[in-house]
């Protein structure tokens, strides 16, 4: 693989409405983001990823944009931003944004001269289709947050627009040259501000099978999933491409997609040597607890599951590219409410999952509060207590799918998106030491237990931790092996034992037991160092053990293979 500047990164991802609020209105903003950079300096952060901060009517919490080429004023200046990137260029650590090109906001400017003039050049910006009252509608595809994807354009009966997301974020067209001009000059106007480069978002709904049909309806809504019109697209390249070669190429910028449903043939392509993008997120995990079918049962065999995705995931990408690996993200529930069964969960458990990802071939990207083990909210009472638009829509397909209301609530509070975007657990004190005013989105209740504060100065918190996997991934002694060492999986077939070995200068074991009860590893050479675990005792044992290692419930070991 050719060695590039992003290989040995740690990133982290920013939800920045949730993250720390400098000025007292219940929201985070940029200078809250600023007051924390020594943090996530001393964590150990090398790029950090801020969910969207452009002017929106945060119909979608931000990924609505109204303007691409400003800051919401409720976020900051675009001075705060400056400020943000120089600063952290002071830290080494690089600024990551979010772009957001699928769709727009309602609120754009583009959307608005649409509506005056559908017919006329921005019309062509977005998918407008003629329509009939009592025809059919164009195509029978569901939006992604639940019902159809045509909305009537403003003041026109006798027109609709596409919206694969929210009704208030129309599609951009793809397809048409002048737009894909004018998203590249934005682009660029970014990259030369000084940021490192982008996670861009849901790109691979920009290309659309064309000309609109409908496909079979999946649910009672008489609908079909978009998903089965993307397995029939194709042509996405030639826009990836001219993307990368129009601004990320130029800027030797680091570029993530949020990337699904890609085909093998696909990888080189996305994430080869010369790819669209530098890298893409290993989603394989989120997978294994979604059924189609509303359930509050957990996964059966959650941890095999869990094993043979990721393991999967990294083998399909070995000697094409790297996955950027996450047990969360601002879309998913909390990793550790999810991967470790509830009644198993504590900073144990909580460790070894973190040190199982952390440890694959990747770059590992944290999401704001991970760190302190933050977990799912636990016991929702009403839908009005969140805030997230894909709620709606997952409580009703719970009640459709059979589940009862009180069901249905409990599901929410397994899977909402809110879960991830509660206010980051600072401290114990009022707000969680987020903000002087009462927060924007409910806090997790368990912020007393669950806090940075309480943790930072003790050596055996989550945080201390990931401090130190941190730390080791960029021991000079470690890092080659860390990042371009071979991967192989080790007695894959042992259940609910999760091992690898990373082999490159050194020979890297890293091993997991992820069940309560306690199980044997028979290593076939001998362990010469321990370099990190989640247990004490079991570090020094370890090496007087031999090849053969009693690991109790959740015992998590990075050990340095060879003699003497
Ligand atoms: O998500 C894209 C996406 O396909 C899903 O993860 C989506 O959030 C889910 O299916 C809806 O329930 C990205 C962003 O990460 C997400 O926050 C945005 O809502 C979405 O795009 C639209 O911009
Ligand atoms: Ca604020």
């Amino acid at each position: 693989m050719k060695e590039k500047w992003w290989h040995d990164k740690v990133a982290y991802q920013i939800y920045p409405k949730s993250f720390k609020d400098s000025n007292g209105d219940g929201i985070g903003d940029i200078r809250g983001i600023i007051e924390k950079l020594d943090y996530l300096q001393e964590l150990g952060i090398d790029l950090l990823w801020l969910s969207p901060i452009y002017c929106s009517p945060l119909a979608d919490q931000g990924y609505d944009i109204s303007d691409y080429y400003n800051i919401d004023p409720r976020f900051g200046t675009l001075e705060d931003l400056d400020e943000l990137i120089a600063e952290g260029k002071k830290r080494n650590i690089g600024i990551v944004m979010d772009l957001v090109v699928n769709h727009c906001s309602d609120e754009h400017e583009w959307f608005k001269k649409a509506i005056e003039d559908p017919d006329g050049p921005y019309g062509k910006f977005f998918y407008i289709e003629d329509y009939k009252k009592g025809d059919k509608l164009p195509c029978n595809w569901r939006s992604y947050f639940g019902g159809s994807c045509w909305e009537p354009l403003p003041g026109h009966e006798d027109k609709l627009y596409l919206h694969v997301f929210h009704k208030k974020q129309p599609d951009l067209n793809w397809e048409n040259p002048l737009l894909r001009k004018e998203i590249y000059k934005m682009i660029n106007w970014w990259l030369d501000r000084g940021i490192a480069g982008f996670r861009i978002d849901a790109i691979i709904n920009i290309k659309k099978k064309l000309p609109f049909c409908d496909y079979p309806a999946d649910r009672a809504d008489g609908l079909s999933s978009i998903e089965n019109m993307l397995k029939e697209a194709t042509g996405i390249g030639e826009f990836l491409n001219e993307m990368a070669d129009e601004c990320f190429r130029k800027h030797d910028s680091f570029t993530v997609g949020e990337v699904f449903n890609e085909k093998d043939s696909d990888l080189p392509l996305f994430i080869g040597e010369d790819g669209y993008f530098s890298t893409m997120f290993d989603f394989s995990t989120t997978f294994i607890d979604e059924t189609g079918i509303s359930t509050v049962e957990p996964v059966k065999d959650l941890q095999e599951k869990y094993k043979k995705a990721s393991f999967k995931a990294h083998k399909r990408v070995d000697g094409i590219g790297l996955l950027s690996n996450i047990i969360e993200n601002h879309d998913e529930p909390r990793g550790v409410s999810r991967y470790i069964p509830k009644e198993d969960l504590s900073d144990k458990s909580k460790k070894m999952l973190a040190g199982v990802y952390f440890m694959m071939p990747g770059v590992p990207f944290i999401y704001q509060g991970q760190e302190i083990g933050m977990e799912n909210l636990s016991e929702v009472k009403s839908l009005s207590e969140l805030d997230d638009c894909a709620n709606p829509d997952l409580y009703r397909r719970a009640i459709e799918d059979g589940l009862t209301e009180e069901e249905a609530l409990k599901l929410i509070s397994l899977r909402s998106r809110d879960n991830a975007r509660t206010p980051f657990q600072w401290s114990g004190d009022v707000n969680a030491g987020f903000s002087d005013a009462e927060p924007w989105l409910m806090l997790n209740p368990k912020y007393k237990d669950i806090n940075l504060e309480k943790q930072h100065d003790d050596p055996e918190s989550v945080f201390s931790f990931y401090k130190k996997l941190i730390k080791l991934r960029k021991d000079k002694e470690y890092e080659r092996t860390v990042v371009y060492g071979d991967f192989e999986p080790y007695e894959e077939e042992k259940k609910n034992l999760l091992c690898f070995k990373r082999i490159l200068d050194k020979r890297i074991l890293v091993a997991a037991n992820y069940q309560r009860e306690p199980q044997v590893l028979e290593l076939d050479e001998k362990v010469k160092a321990v370099l990190i675990s989640n247990n004490a005792e079991l570090a020094e044992k370890v090496t007087e053990a031999g090849t053969r290692i009693l690991l109790q419930g959740y015992d998590y070991l990075v050990a340095e293979l060879g003699e003497e």
